[in-house]
């Protein structure tokens, strides 16, 4: 069976089958929101100008100046409808237009009246003012406190763009002028990237997967664990290529049995009309392990795979039969945590092993106390199937994410700004950069607790004593756990600043908020596909900045420039010059390995676009070559096989992740023995935002119900609870509370609520702990534990609470403006 054509598929997009993806973008009735008057309309020529974002590369018509309309790439086979939203970014009346400094830290100093973060008491000032201000408030803290007083670990999802990487470029400043604190790891796969290495000898969650062409011929079951793959691969790290919808939408054609486990009837689900199975959140690991044993009980499976590709399955086995605990792991064991009966889950060992199986799995599962387990537990399993490296059997963690399984083309590297730090092997943030380095979601642990001793993977390490923060390219107001105690904890800051390009909450809690463009404000360059790597895209400044705000890159220059290190900052380079060599650098790659590519300015000035061609990328299996050859190639765990016991966990001696896959009680859970209330708080990832990105535009509008942020329940649960569709509803636990709008619905399971990450937080009375959230951030009610002292990642998916009629006075969301004196 051969893969639809592109063109086939986006005919079958117009005929909007795909999520309405194809629907002009117009159609969403979504003008720009705001007139800019302040906009330097002058400069840019009126045309159609070819550029790129996480959603995608879109030609942005430009009139007058302004961005008027986009339009998806034509070679785009499955564009995002959120590229509407992306155009309201721009003008949307949540922009930051000017340097802004709250009243108190600029009248009486660094650290004053801290409990009036939030308020939006700011005063303007001019851009001299403000990067005088920053650049001695680094110095002051560097000299009063030493290199390890100011966080720069400034995690979050910057826009794509090779040069101007604020990340890097904040980190390149904070090398120039002295030291600081940065973070490892992300929030994304902070537990299951640190345990992966242990178990198969690579991150796992970004390699590339068995491609969709080998999938869609061989893979007979596709099961889908946790992941929502129609949703999230709308998105990419760089410029959004969406092949795996050309991939699902053949899978969907031949007709491929496809399952999703979840307590959501994902998109997904709807789009395959998948069976679906809805356990409990958090109880996967029990649900595997009653699958394996099951599969030993009725031998199936694979002792030759086991043998000869595998270590410890013999250490193993004793618990999975219940010989060390007495607590046989079967599938009645396993139905009384999950509530998955019991012969479903014989059955799912049976057609597991009878057929060609792909065990998708996503990334919510491991953002769970004790996430490390899961995707170890899914390798352990796929080992017993013993089809990893056969085509379209095994597991494959990415199906999800950017796009993962699109064949790779025949392309060069390209490289980007760097820090100045080491470059260690392996992701691109993890570098050496950094006076000390904390695992980037124990951030609030880090500034409750300076000097404590905290262990990661193996280590221990003490917390710095952070005194200032400087955040760009990411929402930690809206992204990180329990945010009551956040609140709490960044008081300790004397100084935060915050450089973004909408008023974020994050900019609301700021002391400096310096106002940045966004990436159709500047020139840049970067990859289509962060899989695929199918083309590399001139993204071409679309319009000038609007009202003061500046490039990321010039930002940081003028900052270095005032620590007398501006030379060094810039290397003399302009943005053209800077975006030239990285071009250059590929084209020397390109030219050895005879891959077509033209001059840069023939690029630049013509296409803004290099295509590459895919040849031995559309048959690619992964682990093939070790399940061919496993003393030749083997994989760089420790005994160069897949460790279902890992000796190197078992010496860490951890009470909270053992040296093999197994089920642990979690603190909190839907149906735990402990747990206090009735519901789980799923917080899966939006299907019309990323993150919180354009939460503050009138994409909004096409989702939010009765202006909060959506909060599915099951018609069950909202019938007993006296809640209409589209009440307004409080969503509460010990940690918190929020408004959401009720949405009712049979698609997700009893007992289990949903309202996506991302919401933006808006307290009633900022800075007082408990205050009620207006809109709905669901991160007030999350937790803020590490997964484990391994992988010490989010626990964003452990949550449970209670929801009711809200039924206390009026209010109004206050977000979503600019604050008083910076509209
Ligand atoms: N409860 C719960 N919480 C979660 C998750 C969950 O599943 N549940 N998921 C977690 C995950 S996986 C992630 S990755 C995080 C995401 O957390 P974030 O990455 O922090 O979320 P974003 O909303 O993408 O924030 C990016 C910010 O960068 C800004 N920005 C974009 N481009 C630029 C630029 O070029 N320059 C500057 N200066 N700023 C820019 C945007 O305006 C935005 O404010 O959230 C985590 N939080
Ligand atoms: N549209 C869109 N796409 C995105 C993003 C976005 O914000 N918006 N974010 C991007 C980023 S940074 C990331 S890291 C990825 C995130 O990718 P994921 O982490 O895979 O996405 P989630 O939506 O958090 O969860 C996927 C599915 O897991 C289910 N789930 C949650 N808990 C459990 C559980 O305990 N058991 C089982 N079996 N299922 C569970 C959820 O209901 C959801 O359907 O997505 C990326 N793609
Ligand atoms: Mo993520």
């Amino acid at each position: 069976m051969s893969i639809a054509s592109k063109e086939e598929f986006r005919a079958e997009l117009s005929r909007r089958s795909f999520l309405n993806y194809g629907v002009a973008l117009g159609a969403l009735g979504l003008a720009p929101s705001l007139l800019v008057n302040g906009a330097r309309a002058a400069g840019m020529p009126d045309g159609e100008i070819l550029t790129g974002c996480h959603w995608g590369a879109f030609r942005a018509k430009v009139e007058g100046g302004r961005m008027v309309s986009v339009k998806p790439w034509e070679k785009d086979p499955a564009p995002s409808h959120q590229l509407a939203g992306v155009l309201d970014s721009v003008y949307s009346p949540t922009r930051i237009k000017y340097p802004m400094v709250r009243r108190a830290w600029l009248e009486k100093g660094p650290g004053a009246d801290v409990e009036s973060r939030g308020t939006g008491d700011f005063v303007r000032v001019s851009w001299d003012k403000a990067i005088e201000l920053v650049a001695k408030e680094l110095q002051r803290v560097e000299k009063t406190y030493g290199p390890a007083a100011t966080f720069a670990g400034s995690y979050g999802w910057k826009s794509p763009g090779r040069l101007h990487n604020c990340q890097s470029l904040l980190r390149r400043m904070m090398n120039l002028k002295g030291n600081f604190v940065n973070s490892s790891g992300d929030y994304s796969t902070g537990a299951a990237q640190i345990i992966m290495p242990h178990v198969v000898g690579t991150l796992e969650m970004y390699e590339q997967q068995t491609v969709w062409p080998v999938v869609v011929e061989k893979t007979e079951l596709m099961v889908f664990w946790g992941a929502d793959p129609v949703v999230t691969n709308q998105i990419s790290w760089v410029i959004g290529d969406h092949g795996g919808y050309e991939g699902m939408k053949a899978l969907k054609a031949k007709g491929t049995k496809v399952i999703c486990i979840d307590p959501v009837r994902t998109e997904t689900a709807e789009f395959f009309g998948a069976e679906w199975l809805a356990p409990r959140p958090q109880t996967d690991v029990a649900l595997m392990l009653g699958i394996a044993h099951t599969l030993v009980v009725e031998k199936l499976h694979d002792e030759k795979f086991l043998k000869t590709y595998t270590t410890g399955f013999d250490k193993f086995l004793p618990y999975l039969m219940g010989e060390t605990d007495k607590t046989p792991k079967s599938a009645e064991w396993a139905a009384a945590i999950c509530e998955i009966p019991a012969d479903t889950i014989k059955d799912l060992a049976r057609r597991f092993a009878k057929n060609r199986t792909m065990l998708a799995g996503g990334f919510a599962l491991q953002r769970q106390q004790y996430g490390e387990q899961r995707h170890w537990m899914l390798v352990t399993l796929a080992s017993m199937l013993g089809q990893i490296g056969l085509p379209g059997g095994g597991f494959g963690f990415s199906y999800h994410y950017a796009n993962g399984g699109t064949p790779s083309a025949d392309a060069p590297v390209l490289t980007g700004i760097t820090d100045g730090g080491k470059a260690k092997e392996g992701a691109a943030w993890m570098t050496e950069a950094g006076a000390a380095t904390i695992p980037c979601a124990r951030v609030v642990d880090m500034l409750l607790n300076p000097g404590k001793e905290f262990d990661f993977n193996g280590t221990k390490a003490k917390y710095p004593d952070v005194k200032m923060a400087y955040w760009v390219g990411g929402n930690p107001f809206v992204h990180h756990q329990d945010r009551n105690r956040m609140v709490e904890a960044w008081k300790k800051f004397e100084t935060f600043i915050v450089q973004d390009f909408q008023w974020t909450p994050t900019a609301r809690f700021a002391d400096i908020v310096l106002p940045a463009t966004t990436s159709y404000e500047r020139n840049d360059i970067d990859s289509v596909g962060d899989y695929a790597g199918s083309a590399i895209l001139a993204m071409k400044k679309v319009i000038d900045p609007v009202f003061e705000s500046k490039t990321d890159y010039d930002i940081f220059a003028l900052i270095a420039d005032k620590l007398g290190k501006g030379k060094e900052f810039t290397e003399g380079k302009t943005e053209l010059e800077w975006i030239k060599s990285f071009y250059d650098a590929a084209l020397t790659q390109a030219k050895a390995k005879k891959i077509p590519m033209p001059e840069f300015d023939a690029f630049w000035n013509g296409a803004g676009v290099v295509e590459f061609p895919v040849t031995t990328g559309k048959s690619f299996v992964r682990y093939a070559k070790f399940r061919e050859d496993p003393l030749l190639e083997p994989l760089g765990t420790p005994s160069g096989k897949i460790e279902i016991y890992s000796k190197n966990i078992e010496k860490m001696g951890y009470d909270d992740c053992g040296p093999h896959p197994m089920w642990m009680e979690p603190k909190e859970r839907l149906g735990g023995p402990t747990t206090k209330y009735k519901l789980a708080i799923a917080t899966s990832h939006p299907k019309s935002r990323l993150h919180s990105q354009l939460c503050g535009t009138k994409l909004r509008e096409t989702y939010q119900i009765a202006g909060h942020e959506p909060c599915l329940i099951n018609v069950k649960d909202a019938e007993a609870r006296g809640i209409k569709d589209g009440d307004v509803v409080r969503v509460f636990n010990d940690r918190g509370q929020i408004l959401a709008g009720a949405k009712l619905t049979d698609k997700i399971r009893p007992g289990v609520v949903r309202v996506n990450e991302g919401g933006w937080y808006d307290p009633i009375e900022p800075g007082k702990p408990g205050s009620l959230c207006r809109y709905g951030d669901v991160n007030v009610l999350t937790m803020d534990v590490g997964t484990s002292k391994l992988g010490q990642g989010n626990c964003a998916h452990s949550a449970v609470g209670e929801v009711e009629k809200y039924a206390g006075p009026a209010v109004t969301v206050g977000v979503f403006t600019a604050p008083k004196g910076a509209e």
